[in-house]
């Protein structure tokens, strides 16, 4: 004898009673899986895609907005550059991880990179303050 609900099919054979879930629950469970597995893999990406904060900061802060990832960082590596290295010098001497415009400016008149050419200009200019091969035109 089988009985068969929507979600449970009842079988008995010989003395014993068989209970099992069926059909539709595992096809939610897979639902699931595939919907969880989705979900981690958008947020993996818009991750990838959102501006890092503390880029959104320094393009706040030196308009019109030229600073990317090169402006702090060794190309897309983790790796500070040397005016990475003294933003975050800054920022620890404020004790703080929020990178603010204050920040910024305490260290715009530096030459980290030592171009001959000021951080805060070359932020302005849109050029590495942190690589010397790179500097406004005519400087
Ligand atoms: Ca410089």
């Amino acid at each position: 004898m089988k009985l068969l609900s929507r979600f449970v099919s009842l079988s008995y054979r010989e003395g014993q009673t068989e209970a099992r879930f069926i059909g539709r629950r595992r096809k939610i469970s897979v639902k699931a899986k595939t919907l969880i597995s989705t979900v981690l893999a958008l947020g993996v990406v818009l991750s990838a895609l959102a501006t890092p904060k503390y880029l959104v900061t320094l393009n706040k802060t030196y308009t019109p907005a030229k600073g990317k990832c090169a402006s702090c960082h060794v190309g897309t590596k983790k790796d500070l550059n040397v005016y990475g290295k003294d933003v975050q010098k800054a920022m620890r001497e404020k004790k703080t991880k929020d990178l603010t415009a204050d920040i910024l400016k305490s260290i715009e008149k530096l030459d980290s990179d030592k171009d001959g050419v000021s951080n805060g200009d070359e932020l302005k200019a849109g050029t590495l303050p942190g690589d010397a091969k790179s500097k406004p035109e005519g400087k």
